[in-house]
């Protein structure tokens, strides 16, 4: 390859804005603005409003799942989610998530216990959970990460041996399906979170998803204060509503949702047929009932044995701004970090060091894919003298700081 030809060397960037990882898909036209003008006129923008009913409505229907309890963010569900329940002491959950995962529960005063994960699937492997049992023990979290979901009869096998509560970490994984069901009624409850760059988004928000009708009434409870009236409260409870503004959002992303999956599907399928013969990327296998939303590839050295963030300079510099989800793992950022427990997690590690997730999604064209997928197999296909040229780059600096 003509190393030259790349901006960290002094070349034109493949692109001249950036690309980002999950670019926030649009609605069809109109139909945000049309559902805007309504919330104007009734001025109704919170507080279980009609967008919100509706959309909860809309969502269980989706996910065929009995309840659907809407919240202003996916972290705030996790959160009402350990409340309602009830949950204390430890909390059995993967490293190799985002950190809300692991916050949501230690916020609420419990201690996340982590757990490796299997190094095809990259998900919580339930074989290595009985071990980290212990007394204190009161729930296992399975994440399905990158919107694979994880394997949920081996995790419920153990929850029911051990009378554990049983939630999963849906955040990346609206639409996909696990034996034929969506995501969404399994175990105690599922937790959405609908951020802007999730496959189904309300720009902020998220909901937790349950066949348990008690649980799904302590939840709403829990998500308006506690309030069971107008001055009448019946527990210790947060502000986790979702605005109606978000919720139209929400209502909008629900009409496109078809073709927007339907672009991610085609973007992955094309990332991967370029990408499977680059030398040095291992591409997870990816079952076809997920929702195609990430695209991820693990790089242990590219060409000319540059290390993968080596590899994400040169990218960002095109404007090609690929991320290392999730370095360094949860165990190694604070409070866990520095909490004197100690943990053997080699997948983890292994992930946190390797993993690329590139732009992906709906709001990616194919062509930008194509220009990505082409320099990335080229760069995997590079010689030494890119690892050399990326050397004598830093040689000035280094020289200038002494
Ligand atoms: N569990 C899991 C497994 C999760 O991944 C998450 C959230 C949660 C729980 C918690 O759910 P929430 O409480 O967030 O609902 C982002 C998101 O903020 C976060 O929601 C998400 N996971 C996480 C994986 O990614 P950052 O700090 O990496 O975001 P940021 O600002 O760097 O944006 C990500 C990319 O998206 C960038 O490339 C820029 C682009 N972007 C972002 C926004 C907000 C856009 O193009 N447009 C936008 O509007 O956390």
């Amino acid at each position: 390859m003509k190393f030259e030809k790349l901006a960290l060397f002094g070349g034109d960037p493949t692109f001249s804005n950036p690309r980002h990882v999950n670019r926030p898909s649009a609605p069809p036209p109109g139909a945000f603005e049309q559902r805007v003008d309504a919330i104007l006129k009734t001025r109704w923008f919170s507080n279980q409003g009609p967008m919100a009913e509706k959309l909860e409505a809309e969502l269980a229907e989706f996910l065929g799942v009995g309840h659907c309890v809407a919240t202003a963010n996916g972290t705030v569900a996790m959160e009402l989610v350990a409340q309602a329940l009830g949950l204390g002491g430890e909390v059995i959950m993967p490293s190799y998530t985002f950190i809300a995962t692991a916050h949501a529960f230690a916020w609420h005063g419990m201690t996340p216990v982590f757990c490796d994960v299997d190094p095809v699937t990259q998900n919580i492997d339930p074989a290595q959970v009985e071990a980290l049992i212990t007394p204190r023990t009161e729930a296992l979290v399975g994440v399905h990460l990158w919107g694979r979901p994880c394997d949920i009869d081996g995790l419920r096998r153990v929850a029911d041996k051990h009378q554990l509560a049983l939630l999963f970490d849906a955040a990346h994984a609206f639409a996909s399906s696990y034996q034929g069901q969506r995501v969404g009624g399994f175990g105690d409850a599922e937790v959405f979170s609908f951020h802007a760059t999730k496959a189904f988004h309300c720009g902020e928000g998220g909901a937790v998803t349950t066949n348990d009708g008690e649980l799904a009434k302590k939840v709403s409870l829990l998500r308006n204060f506690g309030f069971i009236g107008y001055d009448q409260t019946a527990a210790i409870g947060v502000n986790g509503k979702m605005s109606e503004l978000s919720a139209a959002l929400g209502l909008s992303n629900l009409e496109g949702l078809e073709t927007s999956l339907a672009q991610s599907r085609r973007v992955r399928n094309q990332y991967r047929s370029i990408l499977s013969s680059a030398a040095s990327m291992r591409l997870p296998p990816l079952p076809e009932s997920d929702n195609h939303h990430y695209m991820v590839a693990n790089i242990d050295r590219c060409g000319g044995g540059l290390s993968r963030d080596q590899l994400v300079e040169i990218l960002h510099a095109e404007n090609i701004m690929a991320r290392r989800y999730f370095y360094p793992g949860c165990h190694r950022l604070e409070p866990y970090a520095s909490d004197g427990r100690r943990w053997d997690l080699p997948v983890t590690e292994d992930l946190g060091q390797t993993s690329l997730v590139l732009p992906s999604g709906s709001a990616i064209s194919e062509q930008d894919v194509t220009a990505i997928a082409e320099l990335l197999h080229e760069l995997s296909e590079a010689g030494p003298e890119i690892r050399q040229a990326y050397e004598e780059r830093l040689q000035p600096a280094a020289a200038a700081s002494g």
